[in-house]
């Protein structure tokens, strides 16, 4: 047996392949056939390291704004198709991630379904998702979330074009047969509680004296880049610094601690300057958001360069190295609390 492979495929002679064919006939097959394929010694991930210049991005976005509606689209949005997966709407294994435009004066009307969303701002002022009867206003680096089976509509009633990147875990929802969706009799659902309350109820270390609702998503839906940056600040001013994560916050759901959504993870890291960090791999593909700073990160040994708005993609047990050249700060997201919640996660800082 060949030691680079969990499963060597036997010979091939004239009677097992008459075998095989009548197997065939019956809806079976020889699991010795295919062993090789479906099990191996580490993760084979079909997605391969990506990265998408936001030079190449916002031309192409602003011309789908000259070609459809937000109305007629439902949603305007260019899909982040992962190299390695092309034609199947995912930018990893299990997650979906695209850049969405809405212009001054559109809406996306109001609907609610399964997948779990979450929006991180990119670009432009004015314009807000609405969650649960509360209107939230979008700003660049603020990270949102949809909730499962949450209304949700999006409007811009700003003098900008705004932009921002959608994650969803509509592959797991679908690897599962548990995808249900539903559009609103409206096209935006009633405000019913004014902007700021979720987060005052929810998002200041405090809850509601009466809060019992241990749910697996997070009450609180907007987490504002400033206090996120601000922490991020001070952090790196008093370290210590992770050799492979710089300083690294993960977005919680303030009722359980654990991650803000059931299925997906979030983070908010700052490089430092002139920092490299040591090379780390973990089982969750994560999608990264440039959100400050430049620099460039080495993805399974090839070298991508990157700034503010772009985005780049490490699968699953691929080799990442950060670099920054001015302080930056990356947001991303992964699958890994689905993982975690399965027993299946790990991960591996590889020492120099
Ligand atoms: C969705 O509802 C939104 O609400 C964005 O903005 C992207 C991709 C697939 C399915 C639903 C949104 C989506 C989506």
């Amino acid at each position: 047996m060949n030691s680079s492979t969990f499963h060597e495929q036997p010979t091939q002679t004239p009677e097992r392949l008459a075998f095989y064919a009548e197997l065939d006939r019956h809806d079976l097959g020889a699991l010795w056939e295919v062993l090789g394929k479906l099990g191996s010694l580490e993760p084979r991930p079909a997605s391969v390291p990506a990265h998408w210049n936001y030079d190449d991005l916002r031309p192409l976005l602003m011309k789908s704004g000259s070609l459809i509606s937000a109305e007629e689209a439902e949603r305007r949005v260019l899909v982040l198709e992962n190299p390695g997966l092309r034609g199947r709407s995912q930018i990893t294994g299990s997650l979906y991630a695209g850049l969405q435009l809405i212009l001054p004066g559109e809406i996306a009307t109001s609907h609610r379904h399964v997948a779990s969303a979450l929006r991180f701002i990119v670009e432009g002022q004015g314009a807000y998702t609405a969650v649960d009867g509360e209107r939230v206003s979008m700003r660049p680096g603020d990270f949102i979330i949809t909730p499962s089976w949450t209304f949700h509509d999006h409007g811009n009633i700003g003098e900008e074009p705004v932009v921002w990147m959608d994650g969803l875990d509509i592959p797991i929802v679908n690897l599962f047969d548990t995808g249900f969706a539903q559009k609103y009799a409206g096209s935006t659902q009633p405000v019913t509680r004014a902007e700021g309350d979720a987060l005052a109820r929810y998002g200041t270390n405090m809850l509601p004296v009466e809060y019992t609702r241990y749910g697996s998503t997070s009450p609180v839906f907007s987490y504002p880049y400033e206090r996120s940056r601000e922490a991020l600040a001070r952090l790196v001013r008093s370290g210590p610094l992770h050799p492979s994560h710089g300083v690294k916050l993960q977005y919680v759901n303030p009722a359980t601690g654990g991650a803000a959504m059931p299925t997906i993870g979030t983070w908010l890291q700052l490089l430092p300057a002139g920092f490299d960090t040591a090379a780390y791999r973990s089982t969750d593909g994560t999608v990264f958001s440039v959100v400050e700073g430049s620099g460039y990160s080495v993805i399974g040994g090839k070298k991508f360069a990157w700034k503010p708005k772009d985005i780049f993609v490490v699968p699953s047990w691929v080799n990442v190295e950060h670099h920054a050249d001015d302080d930056a700060v990356l947001f991303s997201f992964s699958d890994r609390p689905s993982q975690q919640a399965l027993g299946l996660w790990r991960d591996e800082a590889i020492s120099s």
